[in-house]
């Protein structure tokens, strides 16, 4: 589907398109601005050029696969959705996530959503959590979809540009934009209790205008599993861990992979606990998959 000055228009890709020489699933991707063909003969129009996108983010589609999916382009922020429990987030894929915005240059913040489902260990994980995140400069919201609690704020921060919204299968994506916009009708559908796990609701993605804001928009996205990053360089992913390498600038060596070398900042700042070890785990498990294919990890847990 296009958008278009004229309305929502059917579009089918013009030959062969490839970007930034990624091979991907997808070649054209939600968010993209892309030249239209219009013609008579037929209901839909040609798509015939995408232009350069400003940012996108980008995850390896399957574990071990070589190929990558674009999520979304051109993005003014991107907002994970991620649940203590109901179904359950890790850190892992929380961390992933946010390494690839940084990687790309998109903003990323976190919704916790479904606090009103929270037993007490659960709000003790949240409050870690939210505490975490924010400690490293990421803005959390705590919501309940279904109780309508922290949606004000929320409503606001998605006033201007283009928000991604993102995360696992089941955490209430479409919930949420269905509740800040009720037109929005997304189909949501209840987890399962035996797996605790989303049964992929939402099977496109859809970019949604914010009706108390002309101009702004939200991507709903279809639940995804795991977030195999793509193509760090070795020495540049401590980059996307803000305050691992922040640290690392006091690093006896400029090339410290913070693994066994002397004189290590971050290892310190680990002991000392002002890097969370759930977060140096995060960053460890990126560096190994990208040292080597054979030995790496499934990212799903
Ligand atoms: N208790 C509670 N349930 C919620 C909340 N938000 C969403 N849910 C429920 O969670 C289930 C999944 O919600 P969806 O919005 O379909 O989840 P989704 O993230 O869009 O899932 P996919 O489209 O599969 O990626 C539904 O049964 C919702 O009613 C909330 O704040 N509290
Ligand atoms: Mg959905
Ligand atoms: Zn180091």
């Amino acid at each position: 589907m296009v958008r278009t000055a004229e309305g929502v228009l059917q579009g089918r890709l013009k030959g062969n398109f490839k970007q930034d020489n990624i091979r991907t699933t997808n070649p054209v991707a939600i968010g993209d601005h892309v030249v239209i063909e219009s013609q008579s003969e037929h209901e839909y129009h040609w798509i015939v050029d995408i232009l350069p996108r400003k940012n996108y983010i980008i995850r390896r589609a399957t574990n071990l696969s070589k190929q990558a999916q674009i999520i979304a382009a051109n993005l003014d922020r991107a907002l994970l959705i991620v649940t203590v429990n109901y179904p359950i987030t890790s850190t892992t894929f929380i961390d992933r996530f946010l390494a690839t915005c940084e990687a790309y240059n998109v903003k990323a913040s976190i919704i916790f959503n479904k606090t009103d489902r929270y037993r007490a260990e659960e709000v003790d994980e949240l409050r870690q959590l939210t505490k975490i995140y924010t400690g490293i400069g990421y803005q959390c919201f705590q919501v309940s979809a279904k109780k309508g609690d922290g949606m004000e704020q929320l409503k606001d921060f998605l006033r201007q540009g283009v928000t991604l919204f993102s995360g696992h299968s089941g955490v209430g994506k479409s919930t949420i934009i269905n509740s800040l916009i009720p037109g929005a009708a997304l189909r949501t559908r209840a987890i399962s209790e035996v797996h605790n796990a989303g049964v992929h609701t939402t099977t496109h993605s859809e970019m949604i205008p914010v009706p108390y804001s002309p101009g702004a928009y939200i991507i709903d996205t279809p639940g995804i599993r795991g977030f195999g990053t793509l193509d760090f360089e070795k020495e540049n992913i401590c980059h996307y861990f803000p305050e691992i390498f922040e640290s690392s600038r006091e690093c006896r060596f400029h090339n410290c992979t913070h693994t066994h070398e002397p004189g290590c900042a971050v290892r310190k700042a680990l002991d000392s606990g002002k890097i969370v070890q759930s977060r140096f785990q995060s960053y460890l498990s990126i560096l190994r998959e990208d040292q080597s294919e054979k030995y790496r990890l499934p990212y799903q847990d």
